[in-house]
C-alpha cells in the first residue's frame, strides 16, 4: 500500500503555523501585533459588509487573516542553495530580485529574494513567502580582504541545516510531499533551523562587524540564522499604526511604500516596531561565558494592494522620484501627504481605469452576458456592466521599502567604502545558485491577466483589447 502524502500546501500552512508559535514564544510584542490585526481585520470587514462592498477583493478574509510573511538572512552562497531547497518542499519559488546594497543610506550589505508560491491557487491556499536576504562578502565596499576572509571561514565552518533536513526536503520537492511522519519530522527540523540559537557569540567578532554593519552582525557573526521577523496582513495599516501607538508600541516614522488615498491601494504598505532586547549569551576575549543581550529583531505588518504592470510599476518608479524631487525642492510636507498630492495628479482612481490604462493588473469577470453584445474592449463591457474587474494582489515586496524597514530597525548607520569597487549581484546570478530560475513578479501577475482576457475572449468569442477601439488616448 502506498502511504497517503501530506502534500506541499498542507506542508507550508502547517509550516508557517510552527514558526509563528515559535516566534510568537520568543517575541511576545509579535503576539500583541497578530491579535491588533485581527481586530483590525474583523472592523474592516465588518464596516465592509455594512457598505454592501465585497470583503474578499484583495483575497479572503480567511486567507488575509492567516497570511504572514517572514524575514531571514543567511551568509553564503551556499547557505542560500540550502534553504531554497528547504522550501521548495513547502512549494515556495525564488521570486524578485531586490539589491538593497545601494538602496539605503545606512549600511545593509544585502540582496534578496522572495521564496513563496507562485500559481494563483497556492497563493489562495496559504500565501506564506519568506523575504530572504544574502550576505554580499565579495562587495569591497562593506568588507575588506581580512574581513572577507575571516566571514567565508565563519560562514563555511557552520551548519545552518542538516543533512536530514536536507534530505527530507529534497524528498518533498520531487515527491511533491511527505508520508505523515517524514512530514512531522521536516516540520520539526525546519521549524528548528530559524529558532534564535543559545550558543555564545563571539563578542568581539561581533563588534567588529557591527562597526561595519548590524545587519553583517546579525548575518555573519552569529552562529546560527533565525527568524527576523513574522509579519502579519492587514486591511487598514493607518488604524493598526494608530493602535498599536495607542498601545504604548514606538512604531517607526511612518508608513513605508505608496501612500493612504482615496484611490485603489497599489503595490505594499509596510510599517514596523523595533522589538525589545533579547537575551543571548557571549563568548568574552578572554573566554568566558556571560549574559547579554542583542536588539535585532522586530515586529512589522503590511496591507497589500494591486500588482502593477511594466508600465505601471515604471509610473510608480517616476511618482516616487517625483515625490523626491518636491521635497529636495524645499516642500515641508512629510513623504506620505507629498505624495499623496502626487498620486491624485497621475493616478486613476478605480482600480478598472487603472487595468483599462494598462497600470494595473486585473482579472476580468463576465457577470452579465446580455450587455456583452457586440463589445470588443474591457473598458466598453466595463462600461456597459457585463464585466467587471478583480485586482490582481501585489505579492511581492518593494526594494526602498525592504531598505527603509531595515534601516529604521538598526542602532547604527555602519559604514561603506564608496570608492572600493562593487559586486555584481542579479537576478541570473541568484538562479545560478539556487539551480532554479528566480521568477519575475511583473510576468507572474501580468500572465495571470492575460489568462482571464484570454478566457473572457474564448467565453464571448471575440477577441478583446483593453481600450474601446476608438479610444486614440491608450492604445492597446
Ligand atoms: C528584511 C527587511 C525587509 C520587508 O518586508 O520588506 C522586509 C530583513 O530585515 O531581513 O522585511
Ligand atoms: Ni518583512
Amino acid at each position: 500500500m502506498t502511504a497517503v502524502l501530506v502534500r506541499a500546501t498542507e506542508l507550508r500552512a502547517r509550516f508557517a503555523v510552527a514558526l509563528a508559535e515559535m516566534y510568537g514564544a520568543e517575541v511576545p510584542a509579535y503576539t500583541t501585533l497578530v491579535e491588533v490585526s485581527r481586530a483590525v481585520n474583523a472592523d474592516v470587514a465588518a464596516a465592509l459588509s455594512q457598505q454592501g462592498v465585497e470583503v474578499g477583493r484583495y483575497g479572503s478574509l480567511e486567507r488575509v487573516t492567516a497570511e504572514r510573511h517572514g524575514a531571514i538572512r543567511v551568509g553564503s552562497e551556499r547557505e542560500l542553495e540550502q534553504v531554497g531547497r528547504v522550501f521548495a518542499a513547502f512549494g515556495m519559488h525564488p521570486v524578485g530580485f531586490y539589491d538593497l546594497r545601494d538602496a539605503s543610506a545606512s549600511s545593509v550589505p544585502v540582496v534578496s529574494t522572495a521564496f513563496r508560491p507562485a500559481d494563483p491557487a497556492e497563493l489562495a491556499a496559504n500565501p506564506f513567502r519568506v523575504f530572504t536576504s544574502v550576505l554580499a562578502v565579495d562587495d569591497a565596499r562593506f568588507f575588506d580582504a581580512p574581513t572577507r576572509e575571516r566571514l567565508e571561514r565563519f560562514v563555511e565552518e557552520r551548519r545552518l541545516f542538516g543533512p536530514e533536513l536536507l534530505a527530507l526536503a529534497d524528498r518533498a520537492a520531487a515527491e511533491g510531499g511527505l508520508p505523515q511522519d517524514e512530514a512531522e519530522q521536516l516540520l520539526r527540523l525546519a521549524t528548528d533551523a530559524f529558532r534564535l540559537s543559545t550558543e555564545p557569540v563571539d563578542r568581539a567578532w561581533y563588534a567588529h562587524l557591527e562597526r561595519i554593519s548590524a545587519v553583517a552582525a546579525d548575518i555573519g557573526g552569529v552562529p546560527a540564522t533565525h527568524i527576523n521577523h513574522l509579519t502579519p496582513r492587514v486591511l487598514d495599516i493607518d488604524d493598526l499604526y494608530r493602535r498599536m501607538s495607542e498601545r504604548g508600541i514606538a512604531m517607526i516614522d511612518e508608513v513605508q511604500g505608496p501612500p493612504a488615498w482615496e484611490g485603489p491601494d497599489v503595490l505594499l504598505r509596510q510599517t514596523s516596531f523595533r522589538a525589545l532586547a533579547e537575551e543571548r549569551t557571549f563568548r568574552e576575549a578572554d573566554g568566558s561565558v556571560v549574559t547579554g543581550s542583542l536588539r535585532v529583531r522586530f515586529g512589522e505588518v503590511e496591507q497589500r494592494g494591486v500588482a502593477l504592470t511594466a508600465a505601471g510599476r515604471d509610473l510608480y518608479d517616476r511618482l516616487t522620484a517625483e515625490v523626491d524631487a518636491r521635497r529636495a525642492a524645499g516642500d515641508p510636507r512629510t513623504r506620505v501627504d507629498v505624495a499623496r498630492e502626487v498620486w491624485r495628479e497621475h493616478l486613476p482612481r478605480t482600480e478598472a481605469e487603472m487595468v483599462v490604462a494598462g497600470l494595473a493588473c486585473g482579472e476580468v469577470r463576465l457577470v452579465d452576458r446580455s450587455r456583452a453584445d457586440g463589445l470588443t474592449s474591457v473598458a466598453e463591457l466595463v462600461a456597459a456592466g457585463a464585466v467587471v474587474v478583480d485586482p490582481v494582489v501585489y505579492e511581492d515586496f518593494l526594494p526602498r521599502s525592504a531598505a527603509g524597514i531595515f534601516q529604521s530597525n538598526l542602532s547604527g548607520a555602519g559604514t561603506k567604502d564608496e570608492d572600493a569597487g562593487g559586486a555584481a549581484y542579479d537576478a541570473e546570478r541568484l538562479s545560478a545558485v539556487l539551480g532554479r530560475p528566480v521568477l519575475d513578479p511583473v510576468a507572474l501577475a501580468t500572465d495571470q491577466m492575460q489568462r482571464s482576457l484570454d478566457a473572457l475572449s474564448a467565453q464571448l468569442r471575440t477577441p478583446l483589447t483593453l481600450h474601446a477601439p476608438d479610444d486614440s488616448r491608450n492604445p492597446a
